[in-house]
């Protein structure tokens, strides 16, 4: 191969230097100049053309290994900032002379040559499996490259790329040029490594075969990025399986079924586009491929063990795979297109095509059962992706399946979602988590390679838009979604992996959207191009009807009778649709808990039990709480003095703050309540007043949690930091508490003002979520709260945002009280003791309905020396107090109380402390608000009448225009039906939630303390 060429150094030496400063724009760089490496095997002294440098640069930087190693060196050297020798190149120059003069620079000897020959085909397959994939023929519509590179590898030999510099060479150039192979060497027979699977049963084969093989593997219709996994075993797995001769191959059995399974993917959207054609309904057509890919997945998995199949799901196809997939009744579906429709259950409902379902039924490939769910979901793209692995975690939790040999979750994506919504990467890391991870999940992608109007090239920076899925060492299976058994085969081993490996794969499906984005869009306003290509393609069923009546598969009497067949059982589930005249949002829940409602759906009781537990329980916790119940485990001495100080309160039958969640949490283990705590930190708890894992000193990795010993019998307790995210845990959490009413299932912030991060969570689906699928949850966010002096962040929860979106009403004096509780969307408190937490912890369990509950919690509190409760206010009997009046000396003689303070939270102890520095003990009664939302209407009504000469203040610590008072205000003035002025005390409107001054977090404190004591404040002042 060697034919010894000049060095061109000299020549390229300042566009090395120039190079390397444009580096950062290299990408764009290859892409526009379709840059095309051409002699990066040969050695360093070889360099022949002008161009050729360069060339070498771009490989080299492309892959080091890819240029003799002669100049991998050498860039190294360059580019580790050797300063430029002005003498190399003349130094080069005559070494290039010196050698060739001696005739060392020849070719190699026999022996070398086979073993360089060998070395070189080696490293040929391996270009294959790594870069195949660049150049597989991805997309169906033949005019954009799947992968936004353009990129074509200089080290494949294909006979099928399309840039214009391949064309112009020959294969057996590149051949020599890459591989110092000759055309000669195409006959030749080589030892197959044992990386590749392309012999078949042969350990050898001809190059000319060789090369054939490896691009009928990777660079037909599927192209495989998995070379990046750091498992030997896995990686020769998915080689067995893709490039082993004939493993493509389907029994005309399957091949009518996937036929069956495309005419009703396309009859359907076909069906809704004749009867609607003016209605939204983001039809699938252009991957109508999608319905038969879900259902292999489906029996595959059903096959190796399954029962049951969690799926979230964006907009495109859904109606589809509701009829089609999850067989929910096609009238059921049709009757929701009918604008008279009316709702039967209360609240908004939502679109047709956010709403969920479950389905039990018998797999018809397996003969075995399947539940399939499909989670309802909002428009906010990805949002669903955590909500439904919590949900398939508890599935798996409380069935055993630790390994996810039963449960499984599959996600389906639009190409731009998938690359553009960050939570679909919060979701991945979730992904190997122990406390988080679903055990593998199977991510399809429609990649119909547009976002509403917008062009992947202005959509994402990564090549692919699956490329997000690499952080977990996930396989990416591209293909291209009009050939319909490439499609089916990549689901079957997709489901394998899955099921062989429990890790995440990918399957994305290279396809076309239609129409426009939904069926009202023009899409030739921003593709005309595209739009043009879109109009000639002949659809996939067609396509494939036709192949396979051309060889005999089926007949065209037979294609036809399958088609009238399923546009009949539309035309009669149409005419039946006609008879639904109320749409029941209940009969689409995608997580139904059997037994805990009435047959109606409603709750067995309108009551709660008292939520205290016996003296004995809360001895019983208490001193577990203090212990190490294991042996011979060494704790931090700190941790000892924590330990002591539990002991000790224990014996003295009271409480703080961490010892009330742990009687809490501890005694709903004792019910077989499952509890479970997530969150970053949440362990040992951010305040270090937690400890709920103990870490033997000594041993790494030795943990005990002393909860889990408390009893013989008992419900596990979890309790898990987790990864630094909001909206993917929470979004987790949620999904877990989804799947039994029999679970406490709490997420805690580090700080409250984080949970913005999560708040598409928390509007869309904790707020909202029982409103528009008629869905309880009964998590808990546990919100440190409190102005602290700790700055803008760390000090607000933004209680304000949960009220505002609290759903009762404030000008309507509610009814009953527990009426309230059960048509609230959710309940707000903010507790000031111990033994109240502990209750309203209980209730949440207690209660016959669940509720999404919001905490604020404390952080100065879980130490202050007053913030303790005696075991007396949590002994059976005691119940969650909404209110907590004053019973001071205030109370004692109502009438001549000049004013009574409202407040809640941790304010009330700097209220208390203040009131008695300025003797006012008698004058001034202050009332606390345990519980904000739904407002105690009832309770706070007794207070004021019981003070009737007084004013009236609201104090909060909170600047004005946030805090409680916009949600209080007009409340507190439908009690007092508009007559009493209710007057604000508290910090000015600000723009920031709190002062990073501790000055000034002080001045504003001591003024509106003033402010709250000054019985003439408000004289003279109007409302
Ligand atoms: C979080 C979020 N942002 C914006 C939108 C508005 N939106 C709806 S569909 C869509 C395009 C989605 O593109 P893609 O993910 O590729 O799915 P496709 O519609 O192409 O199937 C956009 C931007 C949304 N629904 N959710
Ligand atoms: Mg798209």
């Amino acid at each position: 191969m060697s034919h010894l060429k000049l060095f061109a150094a000299t020549v390229k030496w300042h566009g090395i230097k120039l190079l390397q400063k444009q580096d950062i724009a290299r990408r764009v760089f290859l892409h526009d100049r379709r840059y095309v490496s051409s002699g990066t095997s040969e050695p360093f002294l070889s360099g022949s053309n002008s161009n050729y440098v360069e060339e070498m640069y771009y490989a080299w930087l492309e892959n080091p290994k890819s240029v003799h190693k002669s100049w991998d060196l050498f860039f190294r050297n360059t580019n580790a900032g050797q300063a430029y020798d002005p003498h190399l190149p003349d130094q080069l120059e005559r070494k290039a002379s010196f050698l060739q003069s001696h005739g060392l620079a020849q070719t190699p000897s026999k022996a070398e040559k086979l073993v360089e020959d060998h070395l070189a085909v080696q490293s040929l397959i391996r270009a294959y499996q790594i870069r195949g994939h660049h150049v597989a023929q991805l997309d169906p519509l033949g005019i954009l490259d799947a992968d936004l590179d353009s990129f074509v590898p200089s080290d494949l030999i294909t006979t099928i790329d399309k840039l214009e510099v391949f064309r112009m060479l020959s294969d057996t150039k590149i051949l020599e040029w890459f591989y110092g192979l000759h055309e000669s060497d195409l006959d030749k027979v080589f030892q197959l490594p044992t990386t590749t699977f392309i012999g078949g049963n042969e350990n050898s084969l001809s190059l000319r075969e060789i090369i054939k093989r490896l691009e009928n593997t990777y660079c037909q219709h599927i192209g495989l990025e998995f070379m990046f996994i750091n498992d030997v075993e896995q990686c020769q797995w998915i080689r067995q399986k893709f490039e082993t001769p004939g493993v493509m191959k389907f029994t005309n059995e399957e091949k009518r079924t996937l036929l069956a399974r495309l005419v009703r993917s396309m009859r359907f959207e076909d069906f809704l586009a004749r009867k609607w054609s003016s209605e939204k309904r983001f039809g699938l057509e252009g991957c109508e491929v999608m319905i038969p890919a879900l259902k292999t997945i489906i029996d595959k998995s059903s096959e190796m063990g399954i029962e049951y199949v969690i799926m979230g799901m964006p907009h495109r196809g859904r109606l589809n795979v509701l009829a089609n997939v999850i067989r929910k009744e096609l009238e059921q579906i049709f009757c929701q297109f009918d604008p008279k429709l009316e709702a039967a259950d209360e609240g908004s409902g939502d679109v047709k095509y956010h709403l969920g379902m479950y389905h039990e039924r018998i797999n018809r490939a397996t003969n075995k059962k399947i539940t399939l769910s499909l989670m309802a979901n909002p428009s906010h793209l990805e949002a669903v992706d955590p909500v439904v692995q919590g949900k398939t975690k508890a599935e798996q939790f409380y069935r055993g399946d630790t390994a996810g040999k039963k449960v499984m979750s599959i996600l389906l994506h639009g190409d731009a979602a998938f690359a553009g919504q960050g939570v679909v990467y919060e979701t991945f890391h979730l992904s190997d988590l122990p406390s988080y991870t679903t055990n593998g999940t199977i991510h399809v992608v429609v990649n119909n390679q547009i976002g509403f109007t917008t062009d992947p090239r202005m959509a994402r920076s990564s090549p692919y838009p699956t490329d997000v899925a690499r952080v977990v060492n996930a396989p990416i299976f591209h293909v291209n979604a009009d050939d319909p058994e490439a499609v089916m085969y990549v689901c079957s081993v997709a489901a394998e992996w899955r099921n062989t490996f429990n890790k995440d794969v990918v399957v994305d499906l290279v396809c076309y959207r239609r129409r426009g984005h939904n069926e009202m869009d023009e899409p030739m306003f921003t593709q005309p191009l595209m739009y043009k290509q879109i109009h000639k393609q002949v659809p996939v069923l067609k396509k494939y009807a036709d192949k396979l009546i051309a060889d005999g598969t089926v007949t065209l009497q037979e294609f036809e009778e399958e088609i009238a067949k399923y546009d009949r059982i539309c035309e009669e589930a149409y005419t039946r649709s006609k008879d639904n005249k109320i749409l029941h949002i209940k009969h689409w829940l995608d997580s139904p808990w059997p037994g805990f409602f009435n047959v109606d759906g409603e709750p067995k009781s309108m009551s709660c039990p008292p939520t205290g537990i016996s003296e004995d329980l809360l001895t019983h916790i208490g001193n577990v709480a203090s212990s190490v119940p294991v042996k011979d485990f060494k704790i931090h001495s700190g941790l000892s003095r924590i330990l002591r100080a539990r002991l000790e309160m224990t014996k003295n039958r009271v409480v703080d703050w961490a010892l009330a969640e742990y009687m809490a949490f501890g005694s709903f283990l004792k019910e077989g309540i499952h509890v479970r705590l997530s969150g970053q930190d949440v362990e040992r708890g951010t305040f270090s007043h937690r400890h709920h894992v103990l870490h033997d000193q000594e041993v790494d990795k030795r943990t005990c949690v002393p909860m889990n010993h408390l009893w013989e019998q008992q419900a596990p307790y979890t309790v898990c930091n987790s990864s630094l995210s909001e909206y993917g845990v929470l979004g987790f959490e949620l999904g877990f508490a989804m799947a039994s009413p029999n679970a406490l299932v709490c997420w805690e912030a580090q700080f409250g003002d984080f949970h913005n991060t999560a708040q598409c969570i928390i509007d869309q689906f904790i707020s909202s979520g029982q409103a528009k699928w008629v869905r309880h949850n009964g998590i808990v966010l546990l919100l440190p709260h409190g102005m602290e002096g700790m700055g803008p962040e760390h000090s607000s929860a933004r209680p304000e945002r949960f009220l505002q979106m609290s759903n009762d009403d404030s000008d309507a004096y509610p009814e009953a009280f527990f009426s309230q509780l059960y048509e609230c969307n959710w309940i707000v408190v903010n507790c000031s003791t111990p033994a109240n937490y502990f209750h309203v912890l209980r209730r949440q369990i207690l209660l016959p309905f669940r509720k999404p509950l919001i905490v604020l919690t404390p952080k100065s509190l879980l130490r202050h020396p007053e913030a303790k409760s005696s075991f007396d206010e949590m002994v059976s009997g005691t119940t969650f107090q909404r209110v907590i009046p004053e019973n001071g000396l205030a109370a004692h003689a109502p009438h001549e109380v000049k004013r009574v303070i409202f407040c809640t939270g941790k304010v009330y102890y700097d209220l208390v402390k203040e009131r008695k520095n300025q003797d006012l003990e008698k004058q001034v009664a202050i009332t606390r608000l345990e519980q904000i939302s739904p407002f105690p209407f009832d309770l706070l009504k007794e207070e004021l009448e019981k003070y009737p000469g007084a004013d009236l203040v609201w104090c909060q610590e909170e600047h004005k225009n946030s805090g409680y008072y916009d949600y209080v205000k007009p409340r507190f003035r439908t009690i007092v039906n508009h007559t009493r002025p209710i007057w604000y005390v508290g910090r000015e409107p600000a723009a920031a939630a709190a002062t990073g001054n501790k000055n000034t977090h002080l001045v504003s404190l001591r003024r509106f303390l003033d402010t709250a004591f000054n019985l003439e404040a408000f004289e003279g002042k109007t409302f």
